[in-house]
């Protein structure tokens, strides 16, 4: 059966107001690029005429302006889940246009085959490289592709000629038996390959191919400053001390880290520090960092979901792609970041949070309790299983208006009994083995910031009054936050004006 080449307009026409949609793809790569454009006019056409129009849209993780970008400018966006990062979205979702819900990355695409969100009417899948017996090979970044692939009623491909030299190899496609058949993803050491190079879908269900040749449109991240190279040199310090006094393996452990400014100087510090011996990754994204130290033979691994490389890293990788085939496998995101093999492996667990409390719980997605930034992402999936989840952030922000360390957080993401290590660029704070009441006083001397040290200790001299296991005034617990919202400054929180 010959699949015909179609525009992504035609393509757009396929997909229905209310649709189930699924993407390719995991963070900005391997996302669909030209059908999403050509759905956000057809939206904003419609929405023109009066008629209705939004899909249920489902991805791997966050995506790029084609996708999030500009289905939100258009308001085509019903469901969203499980992650977002485009201010667009974001936006649209703080003013309720959207239904987001954020959600564990290692569930969704389970979640999508128990059945738990109806079914995928259609998939947009990036490949870089199609045979005519249906198999295909994706590209930068697999997110939920092999499930989408299984489920979807109809499919559309987009053929990305964008890649100028082939990815096969680098995909280990796998899609685990769902229980009660389910057995152990047999994933032993991060280099082991479990499933398919390629991707088969049945050719009946695809209803066309669109050309496009667009890139990632990655930008780099903005250099390390003076508090992200603390924080970095701080986590590395503290792994280093973890080697001499044999609470690690010497051997050390395979790597997750996050996202984000922090997450790259960390990347950059473990680099630098010569105690740090060479390393591999169990991880879901391989930014620039990563690459340069695979160029430096610091990493000699790493298992991913997806390349998110600059687009400049990108050409340097594909230049550069046969002395990287040996040293990077790309999963489905259920796998990058299945709890069962974080566990199995014992992960150096690396994320960022946007508060933490003195007791160690950690906010990593909203501002003020009620502002989404982004979603947990799979932090999560990593920090809970790890051998060591470590979560780090700067002290303050916003020019010291905003403490990152405050008397109880606004929202709670990672609970305790998951955050190990608080890490800013003041200090480290080891939280194993200690009781709520000392973990309150190692963040307080160690992580915040030393103009909030006095504050928090009144809030903790103000809660021990009421006495309990983890001491708390739930009528001032929030008096930094209240100062935020009402005076702009954590600094002129007043205790006694919330027994009021
Ligand atoms: O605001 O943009 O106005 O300057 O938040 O803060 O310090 O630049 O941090 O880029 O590393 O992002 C937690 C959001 C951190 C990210 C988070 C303001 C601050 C700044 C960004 P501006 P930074 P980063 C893998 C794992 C959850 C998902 C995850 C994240 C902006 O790391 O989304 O870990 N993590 N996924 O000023 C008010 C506070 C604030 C604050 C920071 N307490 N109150 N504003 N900001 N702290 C990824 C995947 O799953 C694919």
């Amino acid at each position: 059966m010959s699949i015909p080449f179609i525009t992504a307009e035609e393509a757009a026409s396929y997909i229905k107001n209310g649709d189930n949609v699924g993407f390719s793809g995991f963070t900005a790569s391997g996302t669909p690029k030209v059908v999403t454009v050509a759905l956000a006019k057809r939206a904003r056409e419609l929405h023109e005429k009066g008629e209705p129009f939004k899909i249920n849209l489902f991805t791997g993780a966050s995506t790029n302006d084609h996708v999030d970008g500009e289905l939100a400018r258009a308001d085509a966006i019903g469901i969203r889940t499980p992650y977002q990062s485009h201010p667009d979205a974001r936006k649209l979702c703080n003013k309720g246009g959207m239904h987001y819900f954020d959600t564990h990355l290692s569930h969704v695409s389970q979640d999508l085959r128990y059945g738990f969100y109806g079914d995928i009417d259609v998939a947009v899948i990036e490949v870089t490289e199609m045979s005519p017996n249906g198999e295909f090979i994706l590209g930068a970044g697999l997110g939920m592709t092999p499930t989408l692939a299984q489920m979807a009623k109809k499919v559309i491909i987009e053929y990305s000629s964008y890649y100028r030299t082939s990815f096969r190899g680098f995909h280990d496609n796998y899609v685990p038996l769902d229980p009660p058949h389910r057995r152990e993803i047999p994933i032993y050491k991060p280099s082991d390959r479990i499933g398919s190079t390629v991707i088969k879908i049945d050719p009946a269900k695809i209803i066309g191919i669109v050309p496009s040749n667009a890139s990632e449109s990655i930008k780099p991240f903005t250099a390390a400053d003076e508090i992200t190279e603390r924080i970095g040199a701080n986590v590395c310090h503290f792994l280093a001390q973890q080697l001499r006094d044999g609470k690690m393996p010497k051997e050390f452990l395979p790597i997750q880290s996050g996202v984000g400014n922090v997450a790259n100087a960390v990347l950059y510090g473990l680099g630098e520090n010569p105690e740090i011996p060479q390393f591999e990754m169990y991880t879901e994204v391989i930014q620039d960092a990563v690459m340069t130290l695979m160029e430096e033979g610091k990493c000699k691994f790493a298992s991913t979901c997806a390349l998110t490389f600059s687009d400049d890293a990108m050409v340097r990788f594909m230049d550069n792609i046969d002395f990287f085939r040996d040293k990077i496998l790309m999963r489905p995101g259920e796998i990058s970041n299945s709890p069962e093999v974080v566990r199995r492996l014992g992960l150096i667990a690396m994320n960022t949070a946007l508060e933490a409390d003195i007791y160690g719980n950690v906010n990593s997605t909203h501002v003020l309790g009620s502002k989404m930034m982004n979603g947990i992402g799979g932090s999560a999936d990593f920090c809970r299983n790890a051998y060591l989840s470590i979560f780090s952030c700067p002290s303050i922000q916003k020019d010291g208006k905003i403490s990152a360390i405050v008397p109880m957080v606004s929202h709670v993401d990672h609970s305790e009994h998951s955050v190990k290590v608080l890490v800013t660029e003041q200090g480290v704070a080891d939280l194993r083995g200690k009781d709520p009441r000392q973990r309150a006083e190692t963040i307080i001397e160690n992580c915040a910031h030393p103009m909030y040290r006095e504050i928090l200790w009144d809030y903790v001299k103000l809660a021990s009054k009421n006495g309990g296991h983890t001491p708390h005034d739930l009528s001032a617990c929030f008096a930094l936050h209240r100062a935020l919202m009402e005076r702009g400054d954590m600094l002129q929180a007043d205790f006694a004006l919330c027994e009021k």
